[in-house]
């Protein structure tokens, strides 16, 4: 018996000094275990006799279920112990200012929100908005808007071309939004009013010109449409888009090979050191270029112009952005520069609309 006691009071000093689980997990196998001391002493049972085993296997059992109990209790005490320091080293503090949200800190590109303003202004006149693909035929780009093969008209453009197919044909890069129109007219019956915003190419590139750049075309097409109608179009455009309450345009005569008479638009400005403002002063600033739909347009694209004719406009966004929001250099526009969109960008929550301000 004065074994049992001993080694109870071993173990149970062991159990209370083990200083965390792995600790206590080698106690627990040096007593428990296969080869572990109160397994042994259990083994002796065997080779005893019956009386002596009674008393004896009743007294290590005993010691069995003490020292499991001791063990578990130690187990739940470093469970509490290190659930506790843990705790204590993670603290959070619910003080904290919270972190800017990608609503907050992402910024909307101007070209995006100028697009976006655009279609508030036209949507408003009743206009559709229609999309095509950048890669364009020749015959969608140029031949359907009375470009002649070999005429100057096509070089100016300044094409990006791809290498040239099997049956001689080649596609290109749209160097303006009017093929949208192309087919638009092709797909739709008049009345038709569409404007087309989208990106268009041009191999030329210097302080004022990107390879890529964007334009909005608008077209109009009914039985008399006429060139009053464009001029009210432009003129309630540059008043909602500049957000001043007059504007004076001027119209000169100019030409397009798809437009017949065609005119550029210039809107009156007041220049200050670097700004430009607009509904005042007495400079002039070129902003657009329009005219009527040339018939051999419409005939192109499946319409009678002895039933419906119609006019049409183009103009840079990038450009009008540019005079809008004051940004000196296009450049930046392509660089993806996050300090300059931090600058120049639009909060991505304060979507345009003409009843809550384009850009307030
Ligand atoms: C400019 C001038 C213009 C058009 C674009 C057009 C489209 C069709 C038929 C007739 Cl399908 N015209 N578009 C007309 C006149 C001018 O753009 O200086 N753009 C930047």
């Amino acid at each position: 018996m004065a074994d049992i006691s001993t080694l109870e009071q071993d173990l149970i000093g062991a159990v209370d000094k083990a200083a965390d689980e792995a600790g206590l997990e080698a106690v627990r196998v040096a007593a428990l275990g296969k080869n572990g001391s109160v397994t042994g002493l259990l083994k002796t049972l065997g080779a005893m006799s019956p009386d002596e085993r009674k008393t004896q296997g009743a007294a290590i059992n005993a010691l069995k279920d003490r020292v499991t109990g001791a063990i578990n209790a130690r187990k739940d005490t470093l469970k509490t112990a290190a659930l506790d320091a843990r705790l204590a080293s993670e603290t959070v503090d619910v003080t904290l200012p919270l972190r800017d949200t990608p609503a907050e800190t992402g910024r909307i590109h101007p070209i995006s929100q100028v697009i976006d303003e655009l279609t508030a202004i036209f949507a408003d006149m009743g206009f559709a908005i229609a999309e095509g693909p950048d890669v364009e035929t020749d015959d969608y780009n140029f031949t359907k808007l009375n470009f002649p093969e070999g005429h100057p008209a096509r070089d100016m453009h300044d094409t990006f071309y791809f290498p040239q197919k099997s049956d001689g044909s080649r596609m290109l890069l749209r160097t303006h939004t009017s093929p949208v129109q192309v087919r638009t007219m092709l797909a739709q019956k008049p009345p038709i009013r569409v404007i087309c915003p989208g990106r268009t190419y041009r191999s030329d590139s210097d302080q004022t010109h990107t390879p890529m750049f964007h334009q909005v075309e608008g077209l109009v097409i009914d039985k008399s449409s006429h060139l009053g109608h464009l001029k009210w179009i432009l003129e309630e455009f540059c008043k909602a888009f500049f957000e001043v309450n007059t504007v004076k345009m001027r119209f000169r005569p100019s030409f397009f090979p798809f437009t017949e008479p065609s005119l550029e638009v210039d809107i009156q400005c007041k220049r200050d050191k670097n700004e430009v403002r607009f509904g005042e002063g007495d400079d002039w600033m070129e902003i657009l270029g329009c005219g009527m739909v040339h018939p051999n347009v419409l005939r192109n694209c499946g319409l009678d112009p002895d039933a419906v004719q119609g006019f049409a406009w183009g103009m840079g966004i990038d450009r009008i952005a540019m005079l809008k929001y004051g940004m000196p250099d296009l450049r930046p526009f392509f660089e993806a520069d996050v300090r300059w969109l931090n600058h120049y960008g639009f909060r991505p929550l304060d979507f345009p609309t003409l009843a809550g301000g384009l850009s307030a």
